[in-house]
């Protein structure tokens, strides 16, 4: 298989009682595996299998062709989901001073920015991502409908939240403004953006 589905960085339960043991494991077990296995099917037989996932992504995107698109949307869900669970760790701990001062400067804190990226969540209208990147040497907060990483826009992605309703459902029904006020709250890996920030773009691959 050319993709291979990578193991979650935690125990299913490790993000209780934020997102629970059961959501974790179909998100990762069914959701995510499902995307993996599509692309594999998708990309059998085709140069496209030899490729990195982030060439694959880059290579389909704007191909309006069926089954470039579908390779398109599983490859970059593939890639979300692999990147969604870094964005999140058992242990948070504050941004660390040069990050902070990034947040400080792009939103004029770190309340700021919460607010911009729940609104940008919550007003993302059905499936998407609410993501942060930099875009232009600024820190901004972007959503983006289904599948679509900001990367294929020349963003570098610092973190991102899932925001289909498989990600929240069990654990807060409808309740979306809910999950990703917890998300900013008592799950984001910030160590992991900051170490984002600190390498290259994939677009860049
Ligand atoms: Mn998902």
């Amino acid at each position: 298989m050319a993709f291979a589905l990578p193991p979650l960085p935690y125990a299913y339960d490790a993000l209780e009682p934020h997102v629970s043991a059961r959501t974790m494991k179909l998100h990762h077990d069914k959701h995510h595996a499902t995307y993996v296995e599509k692309l594999n099917k998708l990309v059998a037989g085709t140069a496209l299998e030899q490729c990195s996932l982030e060439q694959v992504i880059m290579t389909t995107k704007g191909d309006a062709r069926a089954t470039q698109t579908k390779i398109f949307n599983n490859a970059a869900q593939v890639w979300n989901h692999s990147f969604f669970w870094n964005c999140m760790t058992p242990k948070p701990a504050a941004p660390k001073a040069s990050l902070r001062q990034r947040i400080e400067k792009s939103f004029g804190g770190s309340d700021k920015f919460n607010k911009s990226f729940k609104t940008a969540a919550v007003e993302q209208f059905g499936s998407g991502w609410a993501w942060l990147v930099e875009s232009e040497g600024e820190l901004k907060v972007k959503s983006t409908s289904n599948a679509v990483p900001p990367f294929v826009d020349g963003d570098k992605v610092l973190l991102t939240c899932d925001l289909w309703e498989h990600a929240y459902y069990l654990d807060y029904q409808n309740k979306r403004d809910e999950f990703v006020t917890i998300f900013l709250e008592k799950l984001v890996n910030w160590d992991f953006v900051a170490s984002r920030l600190a390498q290259k773009q994939e677009s860049a691959a």
